[in-house]
């Protein structure tokens, strides 16, 4: 993408809290979503836009399910950057290392949200130990809690680039 626009793609597994994440950041968002025993599940994407340090940040939330593999490889494509939102409540599991490994791959730059942190169970610490050598922000998507400073230093690495 052009200088002053940046795609950034949001992963995470299953009800880590993707959809919430990007609607916290832009209430305007859209999301694709079917009801599911949890409630509302993504099953194509979430799109989201913002300015942050003079930047049109391009949010897509990706699908948690397994099965939309084919999905995230569509959305991935020509990602200036990555999210991985980790539930802090339940921690790294597997599909978040998949994402990890996968993403660790390709030459893009990557953060972690350690998501729920309003939630009493949440362990960011755990998340961060599990994590060496990864930048990961505390985050409520719920209460909006560091969202936005999140993201900021996220982009603010970006720019740096
Ligand atoms: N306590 C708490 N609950 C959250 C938070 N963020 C999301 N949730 C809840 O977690 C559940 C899943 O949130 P979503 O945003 O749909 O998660 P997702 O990662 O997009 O899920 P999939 O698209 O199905 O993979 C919902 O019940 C949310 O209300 C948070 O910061 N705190
Ligand atoms: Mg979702």
């Amino acid at each position: 993408m052009a200088d002053d626009r940046l795609k950034i793609v949001v992963f995470g597994s299953y009800n880590a809290g993707k959809s919430s994440f990007i609607q916290a950041l832009d209430p305007r968002s859209r999301h694709i979503e079917a009801s599911s025993e949890n409630g509302p599940t993504t099953v194509a994407f979430d799109f989201g836009r913002l300015t942050v340090r003079d930047k049109a940040i391009y949010l897509f939330g990706t699908p948690g399910q397994e099965r939309f593999e084919f999905v995230r490889q569509i959305i991935s494509r020509g990602m200036d950057g990555a999210i991985i939102i980790v539930d802090a409540t339940t921690g790294v599991d597997e599909m978040t290392r998949y994402f990890y490994n996968q993403l660790k791959t390709l030459d893009v730059p990557l953060a972690f949200m350690a998501n729920k942190c309003d939630s009493p169970g949440a362990m960011p610490d755990a998340i961060s130990r599990d994590l060496p050598g990864e930048v990961v922000h505390p985050i409520s998507a719920r209460n909006g809690e560091n969202v936005h400073a999140a993201l900021d230093a996220f982009v603010a690495t970006l720019a740096a680039r």
